[in-house]
């Protein structure tokens, strides 16, 4: 079994390369960020309590992403492996889901973190923000904090995998090809 943890700040490309790793590895896609759309989407409770914080440019509180993540995991057992994108985005998260994937004997292969630099995310998000429904993206302002509470809250996930010696860094300032080659020549070594 393979499990992932597709990490990078917002717009490093996580939902663009998780869809090419998807169709090559036959792996579970969870991006919390999708599922919290879904329920926002769907008008539920859940939904309208996550977007009071998504649409500020914050994090959705970790109990209640860990919850989600947690079910997903309990009912989809028969699976080659997850990715996971855009989750964990804080020590507290990475450390309920070491927890979760212990119980089953299923542990983090390995992390994979697209490195991108600020000027080029706010190019990519705001040329989103421009044809996407995402108030997140349209706003510089709400793109700034995003950034910020990356900086300060999830990029400390990055040390909790390097001390596992799971952490392996991709340029992902390159053409989307491009990286992604780079991480399936991350995902091919973790398969051995
Ligand atoms: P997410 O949905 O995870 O969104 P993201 O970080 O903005 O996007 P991503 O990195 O996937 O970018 P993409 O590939 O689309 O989170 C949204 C919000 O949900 C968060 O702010 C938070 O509030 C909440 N949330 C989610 N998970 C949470 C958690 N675990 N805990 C708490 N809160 C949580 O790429 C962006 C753009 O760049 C696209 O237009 C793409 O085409 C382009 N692009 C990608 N790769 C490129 C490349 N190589 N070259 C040029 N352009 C590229």
């Amino acid at each position: 079994m393979l499990n992932i943890v597709l990490f990078g700040p917002p717009g490093a490309g996580k939902g663009t390369q998780s869809e090419k790793l998807i169709a090559q590895y036959n792996l579970m896609h969870l991006s919390t960020g999708d599922i919290l759309r879904a329920e926002k989407k769907a008008g539920s409770p859940l939904g309208k309590q996550a977007q009071e914080y998504s649409d500020k440019g914050l994090l959705v509180p970790d109990a209640l992403v860990i919850a989600l993540i947690e079910d997903k995991i309990k009912h989809n057992k028969q699976v080659n492996g997850f990715i996971f994108d855009g989750f964990p985005r804080t020590v507290a998260q990475a450390s309920a889901l070491d927890t979760m994937l212990n119980e089953s004997s299923i542990p983090v292969s390995g992390m994979i973190a697209l490195e991108v630099n600020e000027d080029e995310l706010f190019v990519r998000l705001l040329k989103r923000g421009e044809t996407s429904d995402r108030p997140d993206d349209k706003d510089p302002a709400i793109i700034r904090q995003r950034i910020s509470v990356y900086n300060s809250e999830t990029t400390p996930v990055a040390g909790f995998y390097s001390a596992q010696k799971k952490y392996y860094g991709v340029d992902g300032m390159k053409s989307i090809d491009t990286v992604f080659e780079s991480i399936s020549d991350v995902v091919e070594a973790l398969k051995k």
